[in-house]
């Protein structure tokens, strides 16, 4: 009878397995982990969360292509979502949302056959320590020119274009606003100022915060958390015109978890699971149309923004190409 029993529990419990769901996360810790933490709870799914900047995690999914580990792909710039699309890395899914989402969101989803779509968006920018700034009278950055003060000799950080999809953005951001010739010269004369290229997008802000730089060129968003956390910055995006990410999700070819990633996927898109970036002081625009909109969040009407080819500059052979060009030119030079 015991035997029968224990049998039957077993059924039982082979019946009601949980899902497993593998996922790389591209946004911050604290998101990632809420992440984790609900989608555990709400769903009774096994997620596995692993944390990697967006030029990482590109990486990753080129290096297990063959066999791949990751079921789901959330958040980090877009353009590495486009060059995973266009080099097969991600699967081709339309979701029933879509139409509920942002233009930019499925402008991103149309550009890639369906192969990922926009979750949120956010504004490139400066941000700036207010105590250092004042300490060394310095001027706040209100333009790209702005920044190569002479007095901001080793006090600016920002990444490393060939690590984070957000110094990448930067590059294809001063690409299309300044025609590309003058881009670079304006890249190699920054190049004097810049005290450190970060290998994460976030570390520059975070630094900025922290009094260990005065001045970062980050992602707006990532600003008010730090301050809400009690650091001294404030950021600003700048007036002569800047570009927005597109942080994107895509499903990765070969998941060996599909129907759960699907779920995942379906789940991230609603409007509950997009506020929970504010909750984890997170301050990206949400894609779903319906998420409400925290204060913190910066104004796109009050940003002036180029026109940001996101084809082009996703395109796997242009971000090869300039990042190259900037290994070469820019980087390989003496400070
Ligand atoms: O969550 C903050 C954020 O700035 O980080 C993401 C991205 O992973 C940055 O990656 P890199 O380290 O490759 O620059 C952004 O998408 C996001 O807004």
């Amino acid at each position: 009878m015991k035997k029968y029993l224990s049998l039957a529990l077993a059924a039982v419990s082979v019946g009601v397995q949980a899902q497993t769901v593998n996922v790389i996360c591209s946004v911050q810790a604290e998101w990632c982990n809420m992440i984790g933490t609900v989608y555990a709870r709400t769903t009774g799914t096994k997620i596995n969360v692993s944390m990697k900047g967006s030029g990482e995690a590109l990486a990753q999914l080129i290096a297990e292509k063959e066999n791949p580990k990751t079921d789901i792909w959330f958040g980090g710039t877009g353009d590495p979502h486009l060059q995973a699309a266009e080099q097969g890395l991600s699967l081709e899914y339309k979701s029933p949302s879509l139409t509920q989402l942002q233009a930019w969101a499925q402008q991103q989803a149309q550009q890639s056959g369906y192969r990922t779509v926009g979750i949120y968006s956010g504004p490139l920018g400066f941000g700036y320590n207010t105590e250092l700034l004042a300490k060394k009278k310095l001027p706040v950055p209100k333009t790209w020119n702005d920044l190569l003060n002479p007095e901001l000799k080793g006090e600016i950080q920002v990444a490393n274009p060939a690590s984070s999809g957000t110094a990448y953005t930067m590059v294809a951001t001063l690409v299309q606003l300044m025609g590309e010739d003058k881009a670079f010269d304006y890249l190699k004369k920054l190049h004097k100022n810049i005290s450190q290229y970060t290998r994460s997008g976030t570390g520059p802000i975070k630094a900025a915060a922290r009094g260990e730089t005065t001045v970062s060129i980050s992602f707006v968003h990532d600003a008010p958390g730090e301050k809400i956390h009690g650091f001294p910055v404030e950021a600003v995006t700048p007036t002569d015109g800047t570009g927005a990410e597109i942080g994107s999700m895509s499903i990765i070819k070969g998941a060996r978890n599909l129907d759960a990633a699907k779920k995942f996927y379906e789940w991230a898109l609603t409007p509950a699971a997009q506020e929970m970036a504010a909750a984890a002081k997170q301050f990206q625009v949400p894609s779903n149309k319906a998420a409400k909109v925290d204060a913190n969040v910066p104004d796109f009407k009050k940003i002036k923004f180029i026109n940001y080819d996101y084809a082009k500059y996703g395109a796997s052979a242009e971000r090869k190409r300039l990042i190259a060009k900037w290994e070469k030119e820019v980087n390989s030079l003496p400070r």
